[in-house]
């Protein structure tokens, strides 16, 4: 219990370090500025869940929801960050954005690692293929969102990057021992995980595409899709884990 004071005290103080030095800077009337505040909140809150709910999880589990309350801290303080430039500039904060990405998206690639590691052998290969596809997929997009190259060009490395990882988790090696694991616990937070890849992360190219692709730049139709993508897979996929460790470690204690 003291543990989890003390982590909830430090969390709160690396939080709120941003946005106390910058408040009351948000209008009513800015939609896409309150889907920011919502969400930087709602990653601190569900990091300190994650957190919290390790002592709960058998040991096996609690790297896993260690990792997945960092991806939602992470994401809580460039959240506040983000707010700032959007609230104060009304420019797409594309440079904190992808930081974040590019910190936040391999940590959850390690996940699926560590799902499977967890009750079976695998190699780093499918960790290592599962980073070049992320590495692909958000070079290309930024690249095309910060204008170095063309937009579609950037959309298009991005897919491509997206697509490789897909095959990984569907059909490579990952996709291979999960089905083969024999852990129902594993198995079931595995195929939550590869949904949220599949499914959750379709939005992230419809906002590229409203944002970049539909004749000028629309950004605040691709801020509001990002943050609303973002909501789904750090939190619901941070959930998706948590609930399948839950389930395992009652089954097997
Ligand atoms: C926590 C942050 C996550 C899970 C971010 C995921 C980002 C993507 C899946 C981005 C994908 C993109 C494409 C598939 C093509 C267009 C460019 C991107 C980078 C927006």
């Amino acid at each position: 219990m003291r543990n989890v004071l003390s982590y909830a005290l430090s969390l709160l103080f690396v939080t709120a370090l941003p946005s106390v030095a910058f408040a009351g800077d948000l209008q009513a009337n800015d939609f896409v500025g309150v889907t920011f505040w919502i969400i930087s909140i709602s990653m601190v809150a569900a990091t300190l869940f994650f957190f919290s709910e390790r002592s709960r999880v058998s040991a096996k589990w609690q790297t896993s929801l260690s990792v997945i309350s960092l991806v939602t801290l992470i994401a809580a303080v460039h959240y506040f960050y983000m707010r700032e430039v959007w609230v104060e500039t009304g420019e797409s904060p594309t440079v904190f954005r992808y930081i974040d990405w590019i910190l936040t998206v391999p940590l959850q690639m390690i996940e699926f690692y560590l799902i499977l590691a967890a009750v079976t052998t695998v190699s780093a290969g499918v960790f290592n293929r599962l980073l070049v596809g992320t590495l692909v997929m958000l070079i290309g997009g930024y690249l095309g969102e910060a204008g170095v190259i063309n937009a579609m060009l950037g959309f298009i490395i991005g897919m491509a990057g997206w697509i490789y990882i897909l095959y990984e988790i569907f059909a490579g090696e990952a996709g291979q021992k999960s089905t083969s694991c024999g852990s129902v616990g594993a198995q079931m937070a595995f195929n939550a995980c590869r949904m949220i890849v599949l499914v959750g992360w379709a939005i992230y190219p419809l906002g590229y595409l409203f944002g970049y692709l539909m004749g000028g730049v629309d950004a605040a139709s691709l801020n509001l899709i990002y943050n609303l993508a973002d909501f789904v897979n750090k939190i619901a996929f941070g959930v998706f884990i948590w609930a399948a460790a839950i389930a395992d470690s009652a089954e097997t204690a």
